[in-house]
């Protein structure tokens, strides 16, 4: 199974998965590289349908049982794919086919947290077990998160639906402690003995991590994270910082212009004009999407003339109306629709009477065609933008479902995630006309409106697409040691993001594990990588398109042409090197944030003239 987003110890590879009895460790290794693969892909196929069901019910009915079930399945994925890695070493050096290279490889590198095999059979299941307990804890304890305000106790979309739209600073700064008081993890002082914090468990999770990555030969999580890119970890870790290079010019004169206006709304004592900006004011949880404060920061005389989230509203929009919605793009360019089961057993409103984890995810429960999402959808603009996102998921792994089961999954995972994100690009002013869902296009004076939009989406984003692994790099490579997990954190928000905490944060905070993908244990780089990719797929695109326009006025919809072109990169999946699969739709090897930057180019000269006079930086 793979599911986007949701990936646990236990499904963890970012491919795989699958086990029967995980005590039978006896390597069993073939001697023909054909033969071994074949079993290996037999394994993790059988696995992964148990493990993806487990999953499911788990995240959709958070409880002690189903949590006690994913921990087992959890587990038994953890020693099976440590079996399988440890197996490949028996080919080192051996003679083998590109393709089988490839494989390899996947088995090796491919498990997000390993545990190691070492020492009796019992005591491997013993640790498997732990790790499997531990982050089914600290995902679900992320789950079920509350906090009370005003004697109502809220939920996750309720934290945030005051950061998005509230503008008194105390308010703001209530929901968002709260939320982060979640992080410190189930505290019933009525058991006795209190559970293990979120921050304990974390720790646990990295040294046992480490010990499994050691043992498959890479120094540390880190390096086997870094190793999944077709290149050494270091020159990936080199890519990443010449792509963060491009794009640091433009976030800085963003900061700058935003501060600027928060420093206008809130005044000196709240927002100083100087320094980072205060993290409750920018209008999301994690201060990574500043869409909601649009309002505070749109340029003068270039109104687009119409608020998507208003526009959904007025035309009653419900869940279903959007994911449909969502859909009719992808069949405008040519590809099929979704299965009927999509329909009958996906979630996609947050349900009443139980615990789910709400975090927004799309599967492939049988590595075919059992297609699902999960989201607590809210009828705005965010969510249509997430629609896209998590069907773009669905459709690549239909895409790719006619691969060997170790192919199928995206060329990297930054292109998993870009290829939902580069289909909304197209949500243009000209694409809603088409849908009549406005009744005028708005004219080319409100480029700037339309383009800080974006940016507040786009731009936004990418220092906190970078520091969230940074951190877990450092945490991996034991330069962060557990007593400064939460100042390592702030100090990169500070360093990337130029931000900073409301007050000063308590002595026992853990700030990442208020972020899903920290507790979930989903790496976070591909969402840094998809947010340069999708530009470069959307020049590609209206290329092809024929489209001499400004970048961000193109759509693809309906563009039969285009979307066979895009549909041949999916359908590759991860069977070629990811330069080959960015060839083939792009023209180019290469990754590269020239083509955001091109796209915002118009906007950065807006922003550069406003900012003229200004300290900008912090
Ligand atoms: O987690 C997600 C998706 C699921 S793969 C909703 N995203 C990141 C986040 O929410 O932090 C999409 C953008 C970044
Ligand atoms: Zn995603």
């Amino acid at each position: 199974m793979r599911q986007f987003l949701l990936s646990s110890a236990a499904i963890g590879m970012a491919l795989l998965a699958g086990c029967n009895n995980a005590t039978t460790t006896a390597s069993k290794t073939e001697s023909d590289p054909a033969a071994f693969l074949a079993r290996a892909e037999k394994e993790l196929s059988d696995y992964s349908d148990y493990a993806a069901r487990t999953a499911w019910v788990n995240a959709n009915f958070i409880t002690d049982d189903t949590d006690w079930l994913n921990s087992r399945a959890g587990s038994e994925g953890t020693q099976l794919t440590v079996r399988l890695a440890n197996e490949t070493k028996a080919f080192e050096g051996a003679k083998l086919t590109p393709d089988q290279e490839r494989k390899m490889l996947f088995l090796r590198a491919g498990i997000v947290m390993p545990a190691p095999s070492t020492g009796t059979p019992e005591e491997q299941k013993q640790i498997a077990d732990e790790l499997a307990d531990v982050t089914t804890r600290m995902a679900s304890t992320y789950g079920k998160g509350k906090y009370t305000v005003d004697g109502k106790e809220l939920n996750l979309e309720e934290l945030s639906n005051i950061i998005g739209d509230v503008r008194d600073p105390k308010k703001l700064q209530q929901a968002w402690e709260g939320w982060r008081t979640v992080s410190i993890g189930p505290q019933d002082p009525a058991e006795g003995k209190p559970s293990p914090t979120m921050a304990e468990d974390y720790a646990r999770m990295v040294d046992i991590g480490n010990a499994g990555a050691k043992e498959l030969g890479f120094k540390d999580i880190a390096d086997m994270w870094l190793s999944n890119y077709d290149m050494p970890s270091a020159d990936m870790e080199a890519t990443v910082e010449k792509l963060w290079t491009q794009v640091d010019p433009l976030y800085k004169e963003l900061h700058c212009y935003v501060r600027g206006r928060l420093n206008t709304k809130y005044g000196d004592a709240v927002q100083a004009k100087t320094g980072p900006i205060r993290a409750d004011l920018l209008g999301n949880m994690w201060a990574q999407d500043w869409t909601n404060i649009y309002p505070l920061a749109a340029p003068p005389a270039s109104d687009p003339g119409y608020d998507l989230t208003k526009v959904l509203v007025a035309r009653k929009f419900d869940a279903v109306k959007m994911v449909k919605t969502g859909e009719g793009f992808y069949t405008s360019l040519g590809l099929q629709p979704l299965p009927a089961t999509f329909w009958e057993r996906s979630l996609i409103t947050r349900p009443r009477d139980r615990e789910v984890q709400c975090h927004a995810s799309a599967w492939d429960i049988d590595n075919l065609d059992d297609l699902r999402i999960k989201m607590c959808t809210q009828i705005n603009q965010e969510d249509f933008q997430t629609v896209h996102h998590e069907l773009g998921h669905n459709f690549y792994q239909r895409a790719y479902n006619k691969q060997d089961f170790l192919f199928r999954n995206g060329a990297n995972d930054g292109f998993h995630e870009a290829i939902g994100d580069f289909i909304a690009l197209s949500v243009t002013p000209e694409y809603l006309k088409q849908l009549d869902l406005i009744s005028k296009v708005p004219p080319a004076s409100a480029d700037t409106g339309l383009l800080m939009n974006r940016a507040l989406e786009k731009v936004s984003f990418l220092p906190f697409g970078l520091m969230v692994d940074k951190w877990r790099w450092q945490v991996f490579r034991g330069e962060t040691t557990p007593a400064d997990y939460n100042k390592a954190w702030w100090d990169l928000a500070l360093k990337y993001q130029g931000i900073a905490p409301p007050s000063q944060r308590p002595a026992d905070a853990f700030d990442p594990g208020a972020k899903y993908h920290i507790p979930a244990n989903t790496p976070y780089l591909r969402y840094f990588l998809s947010f340069i990719l999708q530009f470069q797929f959307q020049k590609a695109a209206c290329e092809q398109a024929g489209w001499t326009g400004p970048l961000h006025r193109c759509s693809i919809y309906g563009n039969k042409d285009v979307g066979a072109k895009f549909n041949a990169m999916m359908e590759m999946g991860a069977s070629k090197p990811w330069p080959d699969a960015l060839e083939a739709f792009t023209g180019t090897r290469e990754i590269d944030g020239t083509a955001l930057v091109e796209y915002f180019a118009p906007l950065q000269t807006w922003l550069k003239e406003q900012n003229k006079g200004q300290s900008c930086g912090w």
